[in-house]
């Protein structure tokens, strides 16, 4: 198997023949061994019919359906488990990506050893107001922190290695952030493609302006599991350990004057110290827990599925 075409989707029922159609002109035209895996994440516009009467059609088509919608990142999740291809493509499945950029892509990945091509949008049939502008914000912060130099995060056109998606776990809404991931995962030759971008032909989006601050607690997310993900006392260790030590050099501090400089004082308690030296104390014993609770959190974390697949087809 060359290429696996995963592509998640919800309600897209009209765009799914016309979709399914282009992109097998472009596997036989380029004889391509292939399979196209649809991930239906709970679906109510009739979307897995369409894709059971596709896969009784053609055999090279999968399905996976969802009990209930998941999200986009269990659902590229199931598939890229799913995927037996060397090359794994993702797209979205509203004819906003084009089926044609797939043999460059394919061959970026399997001729030249990229472990990643993202697709970068770099014209797009979006409105300026709520994709075009906080996208590129998203983007630039996304770059920032994550230090992938991607331009198009967002886009759903990208192409894997089929190592790489064996090797990640993807999940929440960490669709976005796949290369980082990646990255983080060891896979580090990731490079872009400037793609065609079509207007929507059917039905609206699904995804509004919420995107934007769900994807930059993402990103923090991301960047603090990547950071201290699988050794959380070397943060919260360190801190706590620091705290304690500025309480107890308040504490001391305070003793030592009662007792031997100034025992006719005002009373330990009456002092801004005492209350320093408390709270520094009491925050640092807490912080270390953290740490130590989140060690044993790594230690004895099992692999957990987080969706129920309710049908199966060929897979
Ligand atoms: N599996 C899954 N796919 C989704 C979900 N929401 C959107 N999609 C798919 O993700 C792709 C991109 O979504 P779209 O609404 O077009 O976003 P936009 O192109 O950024 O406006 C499409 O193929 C959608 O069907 C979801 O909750 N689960
Ligand atoms: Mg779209």
């Amino acid at each position: 198997m060359q290429i696996s075409i995963v592509i998640p989707l919800l309600n897209e029922q009209e765009s799914l023949n016309e979709l399914h159609d282009w992109i097998v002109r472009v596997m036989q035209s380029n004889h391509f061994l292939y399979e196209i895996i649809f991930i239906d994440d709970g679906s109510t516009d009739g979307s897995w019919e369409t894709i059971q009467e596709l896969s009784q059609k053609n055999e090279h088509v999968k399905g996976i359906q969802f009990l209930k919608n998941y999200g986009k990142s269990q659902a590229l999740h199931a598939g890229f488990k799913a995927a037996q291809g060397d090359v794994v493509i993702t797209m979205d499945a509203d004819l906003q990506d084009n089926p044609e950029e797939i043999p460059a892509l394919y061959e970026l990945i399997a001729n030249e050893g990229n472990h990643i091509v993202s697709g970068w949008k770099k014209k797009r049939y979006d409105s300026v107001i709520t994709k075009n502008i906080p996208s590129k914000l998203f983007n630039w912060a996304a770059r920032r922190t994550s230090g992938v130099k991607l331009h198009d995060f967002n886009c759903g056109l990208k192409a894997f290695d089929g190592h790489v998606v064996k090797n990640i776990d993807v999940h929440g809404e960490m669709h976005r952030y796949i290369p980082v991931l990646a990255k983080n995962a060891g896979f580090s030759k990731i490079t872009e493609k400037v793609v065609q971008h079509q207007a929507r032909k059917y039905g609206t989006t699904k995804f509004g302006v919420e995107r934007f601050i769900n994807g930059f607690l993402d990103l923090i997310t991301i960047w603090f599991v990547s950071k201290f993900g699988r050794q959380p006392m070397h943060l919260f260790g360190a801190l706590g350990v620091l705290m304690f030590i500025v309480g107890l050099g308040f504490a001391l501090y305070l003793g030592i004057d009662k007792l031997f400089l100034n025992p006719t004082g005002r009373l330990i308690t009456e002092r801004p110290q005492f209350f320093i030296a408390l709270t520094a104390m009491i925050i640092g014993t807490q912080l270390f827990l953290a740490g130590f609770i989140g060690e044993i959190m790594v230690r004895s974390r099992k692999n957990d599925t987080r969706y129920s697949i309710s049908n199966k087809i060929n897979i």
